[in-house]
């Protein structure tokens, strides 16, 4: 098994469905981003754009003023910038992104893929059905698994072709991205057919709502507890890299599995 690598979350937003509102203040975004590196997260990614289900856009220019001054505060800190817009990622790179965290998949914006490639970046691509605004109205697959792989094999042609190594490109099935909770859970249990396309997956389980319906039909996210059983099961099928708001938890937890399951 691959060592498994945390990506801590900080989203610089007024209305992320976990943690919105938290991380406004520039200082304290830094800070929170330092914090979770020091608790063991590989890197952390900071997103000034909410895209939980529902939610509306951000406009550009607000976008660059929730993110520069928290990159700013961060130089030579390991960081990934969650976003779908060129403008946003050059400057993330500019001040020392190492990856973008694409949930549209280089659909968003055709300039994205060459921002990426010009700078050497990483390019994390995500499944996404529908946009955030609908997705969860009414998500239908045939055979999820297999059209999740195919549609990100696809995207990772897109991104190769473009320029970006394949070797600088994770993948990522998007769980509650236009999905039903039954769905997300196919999707890591079917992780294997992801996998075949020979690239590091990446999981963004923690504290997602499908969790918390496993409990209560109306929740909107899930417990820590919950995000930490779903994250080690997804390890033991072969994620290696998890997308969390609870670092420390997280690479405890992951640790433990490594050291029964064997983790090279
Ligand atoms: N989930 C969210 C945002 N970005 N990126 C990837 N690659 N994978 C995910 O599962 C993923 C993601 C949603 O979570 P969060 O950032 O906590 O909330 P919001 O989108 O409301 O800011």
């Amino acid at each position: 098994m691959q060592r498994p690598a945390v990506m801590g979350i900080v989203n610089v937003t007024p209305d992320s469905f976990s943690d919105g509102g938290d991380h406004l203040d520039p200082d304290v975004a830094a800070a929170a981003v330092r914090g979770m590196i020091a608790e063991g997260a590989a890197i952390v990614d900071i997103g000034g754009e909410s895209t939980r289900p529902g939610s509306d856009g951000v406009p550009l220019d607000e976008e660059l003023r929730r993110v520069v001054p928290v990159l700013e505060r961060l130089e030579g800190v390991p960081v990934s910038i969650d976003t779908a817009k060129s403008e946003v990622a050059r400057r993330a790179l500019e001040l020392g992104a190492e990856l973008v965290n694409d949930v549209t998949a280089l659909r968003g914006d055709p300039e994205l893929a060459g921002v990426v490639a010009d700078a050497g970046g990483y390019l994390c691509l995500m499944h996404m059905q529908g946009e955030p605004r609908t997705m969860q109205l009414e998500p239908r697959y045939d055979d999820v698994a297999t059209e999740v792989a195919a549609f990100l094999e696809q995207r990772l042609a897109v991104a190769v072709a473009a320029g970006i190594p394949e070797e600088h490109v994770c993948l990522d099935p998007g769980i509650g991205f236009g999905k039903t909770p039954a769905q997300n859970f196919e999707l890591v249990r079917r992780l294997d057919v992801l996998l075949a396309l020979g690239r590091p997956v990446l999981l963004g389980l923690s504290r997602k709502s499908s969790l918390g319906k496993l409990f209560d039909p109306e929740a909107r996210t899930g417990t820590l507890a919950a995000s930490l059983g779903a994250a080690v099961a997804a390890y033991e099928r072969g994620a290696s890299i998890f997308r969390v708001h609870d670092v420390r938890e997280h690479v405890e937890a992951l640790a433990a599995a490594g050291a029964v399951c064997g983790s090279s």
